[in-house]
């Protein structure tokens, strides 16, 4: 090839500053190694997992392609630290850990915000049949899609292939509930080493520390480490935007008589009606006012809102 031939790909691995970019070739796929020319890091990007890249040859036989532009991302969160997600599998075990709703609400809301598509997993439903339905009757009547998994009936790809299509997918969620156990089962092979969970510290042996693209049908899955905290005013987020993680009370919410109700105080408030009438969970409802007066509280803070 002539060394100004540029080419497009997506970046899968991200290594000490060298990287790894899937691009289309003769009908198929190849992996080129490359690293970042320094304007990139000048206009304040470094790349990412997910990123779409243009690349060329640097000359230098150690990575032989430099990377000289980044796409615009479609999204790009810091928990997990993936460009252009377009599905985010939000994983969260309904016992050991039992699931931290707080957190998960979170997530979605971020997921709102950020266009992507949330689709919730509880796994271990073995470990506690009931308590797995009470959730998945939660989330399910707040209109999110909800999957179950547990090693009696494990997620299949089939049951992901449609829900990723030609998508990046990321599991998510905190550490010790199966990410890496599932996402394993679904490639057919170990990308991650998974552990027993420690009784003290609930966080699999195998703590899973790095981030990586693989391909899944026409798109891509990847597992990510666990976390526990995630800070909404870190990310960003304005106390007029709550409602985004919450479908379910925005739709009864166009019938509120007070165009800025914040649905918490007010008299005569539908969604305080709606809550007496057992319209809309309590543990929803108090997360959603929950958010919503520590940003609100913090509102000097907030950095951008989302984009309409
Ligand atoms: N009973 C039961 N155990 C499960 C299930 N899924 C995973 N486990 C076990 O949970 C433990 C933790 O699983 P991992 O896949 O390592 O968890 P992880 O989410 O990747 O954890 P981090 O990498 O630390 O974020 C392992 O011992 C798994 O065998 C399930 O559906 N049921
Ligand atoms: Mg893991
Ligand atoms: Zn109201």
């Amino acid at each position: 090839m002539a060394s100004e031939d540029t080419f497009r790909g997506v970046i899968t691995k991200g290594v000490g500053g060298v990287y790894t970019v899937r691009f289309a070739n003769d009908g198929g796929y190849e992996y080129a190694l490359c690293a970042a020319r320094g304007n990139i890091r000048l206009k304040g990007i470094k790349p990412a997992i997910g990123d779409r890249v243009t690349f060329m040859s640097s000359g230098d036989p150690d990575i032989p392609y430099v990377i000289t532009d980044i796409e615009d991302r479609t999204s790009f969160i810091s928990r997990p630290p993936v460009a252009n997600l377009s599905v985010m599998l939000l994983t969260f075990s309904v016992t050991d850990p039992a699931p931290d709703l707080t957190l998960l609400d979170k997530m979605l809301l971020l997921c709102s915000i950020n266009n992507i598509k949330p689709v919730i997993i509880f796994t271990k439903s073995d470990l506690n049949t009931d308590e797995c339905e009470r959730f998945c009757s939660v989330y399910t009547k707040a209109g999110y899609e909800v999957l179950v998994s547990s090693p009696q009936k494990v997620l299949t790809k089939n049951d992901l292939k449609d829900i990723i299509g030609d998508g990046i997918a990321a599991f998510a969620g905190p550490s010790g509930v199966g990410k890496s156990t599932l996402c394993n089962s679904l490639l057919g092979f170990d990308v991650m080493q998974t552990g027993e969970v420690s009784a003290k510290i609930r966080r699999g042996k195998h703590t899973t520390r790095h981030v990586e693209l693989h391909e899944f049908f026409d798109g891509f899955i990847c597992d990510t480490p666990g976390f526990t905290s995630l800070s909404l005013e870190d990310q960003g987020v304005d106390y007029r935007d709550v409602l985004y993680g919450y479908p379910e009370i925005t739709a009864l919410a166009t019938g509120c008589r007070f165009d800025d109700c914040s649905h918490r105080k007010e008299d005569g408030c539908v969604i305080r009606n709606a809550l007496a009438d057992g319209l809309i969970d309590q543990g929803r409802y108090e997360r959603y006012a929950g958010f919503y007066t520590e940003l609100f509280d913090n509102r000097n803070n907030y950095k951008h809102r989302r984009k309409q």
